[in-house]
């Protein structure tokens, strides 16, 4: 037993793809290598398919399992709901949940709108105030190049922030032959890039600047409008076995952005730029240095120290493995790295660690809303042509 002597949460998830898998290898990796104040007890496991389910508790580690995620809230050995299910369900599920006295972890984007978010916000008010805890998975945020790169700026190192620059691209649905998921149905996903990844680097950047976004000025782009079903199923939900779907969703968005302190901004979610697989790329520049990161060198920071003399100065490249950088005491010696993986088990780490001191965890549903505002201001920017101005050709 990891954690001896410490009490124990029960933790309940509900999902179990891509997103359930990640937080399931973060629930049961935490107390390996974190001495953490609650020792998270993989209690329960839900998802709609029973063999399904229980093939995937085995695999990840779960106790039991339940296809039907209301039963989750009401077991006695749950006091944690950790939600990984399309965005079309957080709202029901962690409102549900909250009222219900569970703590609640969601994935991001919080919702698919600005009212369901809302609903949520004001959930979790109501249930803090009897001491019951809501956060949202921004994952990115934890890893300790991020969380180093916040902490340059906090302590003044770049001076004020003059610009910030952030891109998202992936390349999963390129392929015009790429089959239709749920990700690209508006009423199952709220948004396309822009709310799935997009999300991401609006997250990561008010968190690195510590400021927040005060407006935007947005284009979205949908490159392939029909889709191919996906084989196996041959139908999606609201499509009578036709042989496409329609895709509902941005498959890009590109926006600027002013922020509280008055720097301008730049923003690219894309899910078309082949060639990136899960490119995340930040630079702030101040007026005192810039700091850049790249996702696919994750653990190194880059730093230009504007106070250097020309002769020597340049952008350097932090390795961030020392045992006195964010999260990574707990990991491997200086020079090894960390991976995505990484970020969920932070996460998990954080949360534990605040619900013991009966702290709110961060990010908090109100943050989760207030990103929400920022993807609905876009939306709302991008269907205004009125500020576009054409070329005469
Ligand atoms: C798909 O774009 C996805 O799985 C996102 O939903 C995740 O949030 C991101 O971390 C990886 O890509």
């Amino acid at each position: 037993m990891t954690s001896p002597g410490r009490p124990s949460l029960g933790i309940g998830l509900i999902g179990y793809a891509f997103m359930g898998a990640a937080h399931s290898h973060a629930w049961r990796t935490a107390p390996r290598f974190f001495d953490l104040p609650l020792h998270p007890r993989m209690a329960v496991l839900a998802g709609r398919d029973a063999a399904g389910v229980a093939a995937a508790a085995d695999r990840l580690g779960w106790a039991a399992t339940e296809t039907d995620w209301r039963r989750v809230l009401e077991r006695d050995d749950v006091a944690l709901v950790d939600v990984c299910t399309p965005g079309h369900t957080h709202a029901e599920i962690a409102i549900a949940a909250l009222d219900a006295g569970r703590h609640v972890l969601c994935e991001k984007p919080l919702a698919n709108s600005v009212a369901e978010a809302e609903a949520m916000a004001a959930a979790a008010e109501r249930a803090a105030a009897r001491g019951v805890m809501a956060m949202v998975g921004f994952t990115y945020r934890r890893v300790p190049a991020v969380t180093l790169a916040r902490r340059l700026v906090a302590e003044g190192r770049i001076g004020q922030i003059r610009h910030v620059r952030a891109q998202y691209l992936q390349d999963w649905i390129a392929d015009p032959a790429a089959p239709m998921s749920w990700r690209l149905e508006r009423d199952k996903a709220g948004s396309g890039a822009l709310g799935d990844i997009g999300a991401h680097i609006v997250d990561l950047t008010q968190f690195i600047t510590g400021e927040r976004l005060t407006g935007v000025s947005a284009l979205l782009e949908t490159f392939v409008h029909q889709r191919p079903l996906p084989a196996a199923t041959g139908k999606l939900s609201g499509v009578g076995g036709d042989e496409t779907g329609e895709v509902t969703v941005d498959d890009a968005a590109v926006f600027l952005g002013r922020f509280t302190g008055g720097a301008v901004a730049t923003f690219e979610a894309t899910r078309f730029a082949l060639g990136r697989k899960n490119a995340i790329r930040i630079e702030v520049n101040g007026s005192a240095g810039s700091l850049a990161f790249d996702f696919e060198d994750m653990n190194v920071l880059e730093f230009f120290d504007g106070s250097e003399p020309a002769e020597t100065a340049g952008f350097r490249r932090i390795i961030v493995t020392e045992p006195g950088h964010p999260y990574v005491a707990a990991w491997w010696p200086a020079g090894h790295g960390l991976g995505y993986e990484h970020g969920f088990t932070h996460q998990v780490v954080d949360l534990l660690t605040a619900l013991a001191a009966g702290e709110q965890p961060a990010p908090s549903f109100a943050d989760g809303l207030q990103v929400q505002r920022v993807l609905d201001a876009v939306e709302r920017s991008a269907a205004d042509r009125s500020t576009w101005t054409d070329i005469p050709s």
